[in-house]
């Protein structure tokens, strides 16, 4: 059965009749596009688009799931870091990760998807989150090589969310990104340890998870602009504010000169300074293999679904703990 609720979390349906918009509707709609014009933030209990609306719950909810299935690929390796000092970080790391699912999932309820929604969405596999998160984390150098460039894509993509036209999901990423900085130099600082001080073997580890994560961190920024069905009117809604190219020329443009600090080799022939653009050219992207990864049927999806589910399912007695105590504590504060 169709309901509105999960249709906010799709895409808008274009068999659907078009509503017959009232006046007082038709005035909301351009007091709306005004305030977008003039660059002002839309808060949560002001009248918005339908389609506005969807459209962000559809991204900050990925984001959100992107966010707690990107746990497990680090949480991997808690129990194997080399030194107490890489735990406490790694640790703390994964755990502001969930803080930031937290933040993110409080952004969509406010737009009116419960919780349970969301989840139950994530579950089904109806939901997306990011495709990296479906790489696995073979050796200790992945966790630095995720630091600097899974967190700094990350960032890259997230600075600009900071000034996104919906205020609650704007304030979530002033914060997040924030903490993001410190994941991005951690890594960094862990792939320059075992750069300048390892051994040979150490290093050749790093330029191995290099090699692996290189192209999967470019594809997180989302297909190209010609090809990204979203981007023109999320780009029009103040939502997204620098495009998917742009944002992964960026990114390319300052990771390849960070690379040089480290001693690692980008995975790529083509890679070579435009002078030109004053910026770096580089090798095509295999969209199918991104595709196939969005599709599912990456090396690690079936796992990250499966621990996700488990992790719920074992959960369901704290949670059931839970409202027990709070309804007992409401029944004695009645009484
Ligand atoms: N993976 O038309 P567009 C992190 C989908 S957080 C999977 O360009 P849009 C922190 C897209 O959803 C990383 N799917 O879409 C961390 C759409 O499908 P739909 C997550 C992807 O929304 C670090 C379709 O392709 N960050 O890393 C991907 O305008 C370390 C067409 O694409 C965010 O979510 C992808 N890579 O632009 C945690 C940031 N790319 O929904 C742990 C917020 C595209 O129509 C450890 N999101 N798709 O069925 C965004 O900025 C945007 O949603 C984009 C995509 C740029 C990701």
């Amino acid at each position: 059965m169709y309901t509105q609720a999960m249709d906010t979390m799709g895409k808008d349906r274009e068999d659907a009749p078009k509503p017959v918009r009232s006046a007082e509707e038709a005035a909301h709609q351009q007091e709306f596009d005004a305030r977008i014009d003039a660059g002002e933030f839309i808060e949560a209990k002001d009248w918005m688009p339908e389609n506005y609306r969807r459209t962000l719950v559809r991204q900050i909810s990925q984001h959100a799931h992107s966010e707690i299935v990107g746990m497990l690929p680090e949480g991997n390796w808690i129990s194997r870091a080399p030194t107490l000092k890489r735990k406490a970080i790694l640790l703390a790391k994964v755990q502001d990760e969930a803080g930031h699912g937290l933040y993110l999932y409080a952004a969509a309820e406010t737009l009116g998807t419960s919780r349970d929604q969301l989840y139950e969405a994530l579950h089904s596999g109806k939901a997306k989150y990011s495709s990296i998160f479906n790489y696995p984390t073979l050796t200790w150098a992945d966790m630095g090589v995720i630091g600097w460039l899974v967190d700094g894509a990350a960032i890259m993509n997230q600075v600009p969310l900071c000034r996104c036209s919906y205020a609650p999901y704007a304030r979530a990423m002033v914060r997040i990104c924030r903490e993001e900085s410190f994941h991005q130099r951690q890594g960094f600082e862990a792939l320059l340890t075992m750069m300048s001080h390892g051994s040979e073997a150490q290093k050749a580890m790093v330029q191995d998870a290099v090699d692996r994560w290189w192209w999967p961190s470019l594809m997180m920024f989302g297909p190209p602009d010609a090809d990204s069905p979203n981007s023109e009117q999320s780009m029009r809604w103040g939502i997204k504010r620098i495009s998917n190219d742009d944002l992964r020329q960026k990114f390319v443009d300052a990771t390849v000169e960070q690379s040089k600090l480290l001693g690692v080799t980008m995975p790529d022939r083509e890679l070579r300074w435009n002078e030109e653009r004053q910026s770096y050219d580089f090798g095509v992207i295999d969209w199918k293999e991104f595709w196939q990864v969005v599709g599912g049927d990456g090396p690690c999806n079936r796992e990250r679904l499966a621990a996700r589910v488990k992790a719920w399912d074992e959960g369901a007695w704290v949670r059931d703990a839970a409202m027990a105590h709070a309804s007992k504590q409401t029944y004695q504060e009645a009484a």
